[in-house]
């Protein structure tokens, strides 16, 4: 059967308010950019997506190498697959990793999408899974803040949508703060809850020694992110000195990085992030590698289509929770007792309300 042509693609950028900002080793951030992408088919099917590239400055120049990969595309029949083979070749010129690798991302979500919207199946149907809730972690809070401000939070989190599993952010001054910050989450959970910690990268590879040996017997879930995200051979060692689980992977810059960081052993699961893995092209190929390694899988970000991605993983764990795109939504996904719910609607089913993007738009750049 004939494909439909890709006839046709909008670009936005918005910077959207936080409910509760965030307050990181990797920054602090009030608003968080988001930038969706819409293609169109030559039978008026669409596909869409959206990336969140942390940094609200770049998404312009982010738009544009959309705009440049996506004439690679234009006209031609869909096919995901092809497609994300084709932008790859091309990015070898730039580096598969970078602003390069998110555009690709962009495209690559929003062409799966309308596939699936092509074939009225919803994405993980069309990818060959089947519908079910998926085991999710609140992870829209617990910054670096006081003990006080955390035990509130931590109240709020669990509410929104029957949590027991939240994300505590770590790697305070010193051990004691770390310690008193866990103290006051867990006291807001019964004691079969997983609570997983996030270091954000921000301890040196002695400094994580001492640290997590000092966690170790916390009962958390994972360690994640301790050290740089590049320092993958030291991530191989912490794990010998340590029983907690470490992990690392939204820092996955494609499936290069990801095959490197399993040949050398550097965590005991990964955690791809939709953008930086290269998409859902790029999802797949890295749960094939984890299956491969036998490592747990959970995804960062991108709650929605990262819920279809699980179901067509085998070593599927966590799928990390935030709503921070809910209000640009206009039927945000929902949470009951901690699983995300996978809607009954083609492809991905994400529609944008064009008010908030009118509001919240990010202007152009002036020179
Ligand atoms: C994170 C995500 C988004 C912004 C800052 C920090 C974090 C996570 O690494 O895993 O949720
Ligand atoms: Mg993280």
């Amino acid at each position: 059967m004939p494909r439909p042509l890709v006839t046709a693609i909008s670009v936005v950028s918005v910077d959207l308010p936080l409910q509760r900002p965030i307050v990181s080793a990797v920054g602090q951030y009030a608003k968080w950019p988001f930038i969706i992408t819409e293609i169109t088919l030559d039978n008026g099917t669409s596909g869409n997506s959206y990336i969140c590239p942390y940094l609200v400055h770049y998404t312009k120049p982010i738009e544009g190498v959309i705009l440049e990969l996506f004439k690679l595309f234009e006209n031609k029949p869909l096919a995901p697959n092809k497609f994300y083979e084709t932008g790859i070749r091309q990015l070898s010129l730039l580096g598969r990793s970078g602003i390069a690798m998110y555009a690709l991302a962009a495209l690559d979500i929003a062409f799966w999408d309308a596939s699936a919207k092509d074939a009225d199946l919803p994405l993980c149907e069309h990818l060959g899974g089947s519908i079910a809730d998926v085991k999710a972690y609140n992870s829209g809070g617990l910054w670096l803040l006081n003990p006080d401000q955390l035990a509130a939070e931590a109240k709020e989190l669990k509410k929104e949508g029957d949590f027991s599993s939240l994300k505590i952010r770590l790697g305070r001054r010193n051990l004691d703060q770390d310690l008193k910050a866990i103290e006051a989450v867990r006291n807001q959970m019964s004691p079969d809850d997983d609570l997983l910690c996030d270091f954000n990268q921000v301890l040196s590879f002695t400094e994580a020694l001492q640290r997590l040996k000092g966690l170790d017997d916390q009962g958390l879930y994972w360690f994640e992110e301790p050290i740089p995200y590049s320092e993958l051979r030291n991530y191989a060692e912490l794990r010998q000195n340590i029983t907690t689980p470490l992990i690392l992977g939204e820092n996955f810059h494609g499936i290069d990085h990801a095959t490197l960081s399993l040949e050398l052993g550097s965590g005991d699961a990964i955690m791809p992030d939709l953008m930086r893995i290269g998409g859902i092209s790029g999802w797949l190929k890295t749960a094939a590698l984890a299956e491969a390694y036998t490592k747990p899988l959970s995804s960062h970000l991108y709650p929605e289509v990262s819920a279809h991605l699980m179901r067509v993983t085998p070593t599927a764990d966590y799928l990390e929770w935030v709503n921070w795109g809910d209000p640009l939504l206009k039927e945000p996904y929902q949470v009951r007792d901690g699983y995300l719910s996978i809607p009954e609607r083609p492809g991905v089913g994400l529609e944008f309300k064009q008010d908030v993007i009118d509001r919240y738009r990010v202007s152009p750049v002036v020179p």
